[in-house]
């Protein structure tokens, strides 16, 4: 039997490709000894709603404001993030409702999506979110913060960080998703299939002798969390199963997702077994959906 799960699905246009304005890496704002955080130089969430897919929920993200502890992180060495989440009149975000068990989720990639973290930070009663993160390499990072204001829909906030150091960007992203991908002694085979409207990413999971690995465990409330990021960080996809399936007793676990438009991604699906989380990595070329004549004039 195969576990075939529905998707709460929230895509974001982050910002507007080919409209962006080519800044310097801004330098990051630092937060002073009082723990403010100054206002972030990333403007790329004041653009306009990037309309054309009725069927989908298509949101600017809110302003992730980003101080840091060292003010210039180092690759490597530990660094403090003090974040905020600001509503679309500058207004802090104060109080947050559980969205997938935690109240906020941080989603960490370095410019061209060679390093990810998703991490569980904590927030306190003034809306004030921070961890403890090291960098893994130097080079810009961007940070995508899946939320839910208190009482209000779910929404995403979006902002930067440049790490100082000297390692080299990351290589291109050459896409994989056809061959079959192995974490630890685990091969998946990723099977994608492109839609009108939908592109469906079935992830099957079988052990080094070849059977299904038929003990999943749920995640985070779910049996399995699928990030999708466009090649130039700009496109985010969150999709997280509405099913209340605990099980995947076949090692097949199905996604849905919108790609906002025709391109490279990078996709990270993690899930849980044996009681700890591991991540599946890979990268896919979206095609041109058919009939989608909004994204050709793109
Ligand atoms: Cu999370």
């Amino acid at each position: 039997m195969r576990l075939w799960t529905t998707l709460s699905l929230i895509a974001f246009a982050v910002g507007c490709s080919g409209k962006e304005e080519s800044t310097p890496a801004a330098k990051v704002p630092a937060t002073d000894h009082g723990g403010h955080v100054m206002p972030s130089k990333d403007g790329s969430g004041s653009h306009g709603e990037h309309g054309g897919h009725e069927n989908m929920k298509m949101a600017t993200p809110r302003k992730l404001v980003v101080g840091s502890d060292p003010s210039e992180p180092q690759a490597g060495s530990p660094t403090k993030l003090v974040l905020q989440i600001q509503d679309d009149d500058g207004t802090p975000i104060k109080t947050f409702d559980l969205l997938h068990e935690k109240l906020v989720h941080l989603i960490v990639v370095r410019e061209g999506l060679d390093e990810f973290a998703h991490l569980h930070p904590e927030v306190d009663a003034s809306g004030m979110i921070t961890i403890e993160f090291a960098f893994p390499k130097s080079g810009k990072y961007r940070l995508f913060a899946d939320h839910q204001p208190q009482g209000k829909s779910p929404g995403l906030a979006a902002g930067e960080l440049v790490v100082t150091g000297d390692d080299e960007p990351a290589a291109a992203l050459v896409p994989n998703a056809s061959n079959e991908v192995a974490v630890g002694e685990i091969k998946i085979h990723i099977a994608i299939k492109p839609g009108d409207q939908e592109t469906t990413v079935r992830f099957h999971f079988v052990s080094a002798d070849n059977k299904p690995v038929s003990d999943l465990q749920p995640y985070l409330g779910a049996m399995g969390h699928l990030v999708i990021i466009s090649a130039d960080s700009r496109k985010y996809v969150h999709a997280h199963p509405l099913s209340e399936a605990k099980t995947a007793p076949d090692g097949a676990v199905e996604f849905a997702a919108h790609f906002p438009k025709p391109g490279i991604y990078k996709a990270w699906g993690q899930f849980q077994r044996g009681d700890s989380v591991f991540t599946v990595p890979f990268v896919l070329e979206n095609k041109q959906p058919k009939g989608d004549s909004h994204d050709k004039q793109e």
